[in-house]
């Protein structure tokens, strides 16, 4: 026996993701249903080999389903995902809407799966932000060893992050740099993509901070331990897929580079490729469909006691929102549904 399992916002790139990674990984499924707003209401969608018709999300009555992937943003969420946890269907939501609430636990299975038996408070279960998740993934090894007193990140994240918009405006800026009169204007970033670099994701807050960053902190307080100290600077660069995160943690003991190697070469969701030759290392359009967070570049930090260096890429389609929600599915049916 399987689940009936609804995949909300099925037509944007997270939904998509989630029904491919679903049928990658055969979740035990015995019903799908795909949902979408109005306005993409019927649009065909793939979950493996068949092909599903989108349904009203706003008519749909969760009753009787198992769980529900939402990929929509907050405002749809704050409107569904009520409803759909009112009718006993688990919500596994990739919105930032519910990630900071006491009562919603935010999961990263690789990192802190326990977590999971706090769903029933609300019968909704939180992704994190992708800048997070592939970052704890590195982080907690490493944290579990010699105890990560500072974070100092900084992002160079894929247009992706911000949606299929995000991603016609770099392709067709780039092509337009090339043809005099077709010049694209940038329109869903303050400034032009193509070429370039944007150190800004998200709002602004009060502190010069921007929300990205302050999610980074918070995120990784309630996913790992509230004593880690996080700084971060989130940048948009012009790539299409994969996040890459330069990361200087500092420890309360020490840890030798080699050690912190092999800690995460045995460590859950990571692939360390770390050769210090040309091309020894990953970028993010080698990460694109694959679930890994790679790290690469591992190196001491000589400036301070006991710090280390390294390089972090990861598909944000699927380690950042996709692959990590079905992974909380999965972690969810064997550790309390307990159908599959
Ligand atoms: C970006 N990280 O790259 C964002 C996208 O809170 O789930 C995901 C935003 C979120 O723009």
């Amino acid at each position: 026996m399987g689940y009936k399992v609804a995949v909300v916002g099925a037509t944007g790139n997270v939904g998509r993701e989630m029904l491919n990674i679903l049928d990658e990984r055969q979740f035990p499924v015995d019903e799908i249903v795909a949902l979408a707003s109005r306005k993409s209401l019927g649009t065909e969608v793939s979950f493996g080999d068949k092909t599903l018709k989108t349904k009203d999300l706003d008519t749909f009555d969760f009753t009787g389903w198992d769980m529900a992937l939402f990929a929509v943003g907050s405002e749809a969420t704050k409107k569904y995902a009520p409803k759909a946890a009112a009718a006993g269907c688990v919500v596994i939501d990739n919105s930032s809407l519910y990630r900071y609430d006491p009562d919603v636990p935010l999961i990263v299975p690789e990192v802190n799966p326990q977590a999971v038996h706090g769903y029933g408070k609300k019968n909704i279960i939180a992704n994190p932000n992708c800048s997070t998740a592939q970052m704890v993934v590195a982080l907690k090894p490493l944290h579990d060893r010699a105890k990560i007193k500072r974070v100092v990140v900084s992002t160079y994240q894929s247009v992706s992050g911000s949606g299929k918009e995000a991603i016609d405006e770099l392709w067709n800026q780039t092509k337009g740099m090339y043809v005099p009169g077709q010049e694209v204007e940038p329109s869903v970033y303050p400034k032009q993509i193509a070429f370039n670099v944007i150190p800004h994701i998200d709002v602004f807050l009060d502190d010069g901070s921007t929300k990205e960053e302050w999610k980074m902190v918070a995120e990784t307080k309630k996913i790992i331990d509230t004593s880690i100290k996080v700084t971060a600077t989130c940048v948009r660069v012009p790539v299409f897929v994969g996040h890459s995160e330069s990361i200087n943690v500092e420890f309360e003991d020490f840890l030798d580079e080699d050690e912190a190697r092999d800690i995460l070469r045995e460590s859950p969701g990571i692939m360390v490729i770390d050769k210090r030759e040309d091309g020894g290392y990953v970028t993010p359009v080698e990460c694109v469909g694959d679930y890994a967070t790679f790290i690469s570049r591992l190196r001491q930090d000589s400036t301070i006691d006991n710090g280390l260096n390294f390089w972090c890429v990861s598909d944000n389609l699927r380690k950042g929102a996709a692959l990590n929600a079905v992974q909380i599915a999965e972690l969810l049916g064997r550790e309390v549904l307990k159908k599959g």
